[in-house]
């Protein structure tokens, strides 16, 4: 096939997405040089039937658009080909992949949304101060999760929220988990098999940066964990908290333990109503405070109650872990129950996703669930981590607590 001069809409040149959109002919420069582990979005300005991309041999996007992403450094031998019958193009071109200038973190780098439902720990951790606004609270937030900083943020009751990501596009590597996330969970000491304790199940999301605009307002994709297909999990669930009415009179109840049992409203999309309770060893406000609203809705699937009163006065639950996929369900130092593989991405109907990487990471608490004394099941989160970055001297970074990762 005859090689033609090639006109490319070339997004950035190097490091993955800038504003920027020069105009590049592809056939006088025809080398791309990009760090590993970053996105180089490659787009056609000319049209035809079909389109054709190909990495080392291999077709990777028959789309008009392809964006280019490895983990490995070294040289790609690229082709983009516009099969069309009266003007077929075929062109050839590199893209190197170099070591980044300032080594990646593995850890989390970026905090994008805190939206928590309400709950007891909530304006507690991160800590509202009078003034803050929701900027401040994301602030406050970045630093709590940030690196190995670990300090543990709470995502309220169902459907509360945190969205972070990394340095760097996490890559999907084949038939590896490829990221990991801390929580809080424990095993009950006097019986650790039945994996019962406290496990508060929060369901993990992700997107790919497609638009490479930098923000998280791609599509999401849910991780199926081992709850995700079974009759009892709903999906397409949705539940709106009210916050308290002015003059609200609290009323406790007998155990002594809740304060104000008729604390803050929740209507859901299966028609049930009910409370969050507030407790009497957290007397803050549960409802987030920077938050302007009288009402919060979240939505999103929702896994059955995990929580049995072993006491059946409401005195003793005991919250039991789900088999895997869920963030703050098994203790920490079960290193792979806690690591998360992007090639469990399902779409909204179920279907599982190919996706090459991930720059969006969003956590929600799955269960809508209150245990007596133990308030309500929220997911909290202290730090996640990239499992394909190295770092120098530590094969794997050292998780909390130095627990063993080896479990
Ligand atoms: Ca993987
Ligand atoms: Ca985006
Ligand atoms: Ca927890």
């Amino acid at each position: 096939m005859k090689r033609i001069d090639l006109i490319f809409l070339l997004l950035p040149m190097l490091a993955g997405c800038t504003s920027e959109i020069p105009m590049v002919n592809l056939g006088i420069d025809d080398a791309y040089y990009i760090p590993r582990m970053s996105k180089l979005p490659l787009e056609s300005a000319l049209t035809g039937e079909k389109y054709v991309w190909t990495v080392n041999g291999d077709t990777v996007s028959t789309d008009r658009s392809y964006i280019f992403l490895a983990r490995e450094e070294g040289t790609y031998a690229m082709s983009f080909e516009i099969v069309d019958d009266s003007t077929p193009y075929y062109f050839e071109f590199t893209v190197t992949v170099l070591h980044e200038e300032v080594e990646y973190s593995p850890y989390i780098s970026r905090v994008y949304e805190y939206c928590p439902a309400p709950g007891q720990f909530v304006n507690e951790m991160p800590k509202y101060e009078p003034g803050d606004t929701y900027a401040d609270i994301l602030k406050k937030c970045e630093e709590s999760i940030s690196g190995t900083n670990d300090v543990m943020i709470t995502l309220g009751a169902y459907g509360g929220y945190v969205t972070f990501g990394f340095d760097h596009t996490v890559i999907n590597v084949v038939g590896e988990k490829d990221f990991r996330i801390w929580g809080n969970a424990f095993y009950e000491l006097t019986n650790p098999d039945a994996r019962g304790g406290s496990a508060e199940p929060g369901i993990v999301m992700v997107s790919y940066d497609t638009n490479c605009n930098g923000e998280p307002d791609d599509e999401w994709y849910e991780l199926a964990g081992s709850e995700y297909y079974k009759p009892e999990t709903l999906h397409d669930y949705s539940i709106t908290y009210s916050r308290p009415e002015p003059g609200h009179i609290p009323q406790e109840d007998e155990t002594g333990y809740l304060d104000d049992v008729t604390y803050i409203p929740w209507r859901d999309s299966e028609g049930m109503t009910g409370y969050v309770a507030k407790n009497i060893f957290h007397s803050q406000e549960y409802f987030p405070m920077w938050e302007v609203g009288e009402k919060l809705t979240f939505w999103g699937s929702r896994l059955a109650p995990n929580g049995i009163d072993l006491s059946e006065t409401g005195r003793y639950y005991v919250l039991y872990a789900y088999d895997y996929g869920y963030v703050d369900n098994h203790p920490n130092d079960f290193a792979d129950l806690n690591s998360f593989d992007i090639s469990a991405a399902v779409d909204s109907a179920g279907k599982h996703v190919s996706l090459p990487g991930i720059d969006f990471v969003r956590v929600y608490t799955g269960l809508n669930q209150y245990c007596g004394w133990l308030g309500e099941t929220s997911t909290e989160i202290a730090r996640a981590c990239d499992l394909h970055i190295e770092l120098p001297g530590t094969p794997l970074p050292n998780p909390l607590n130095n627990q063993s990762l080896s479990k």
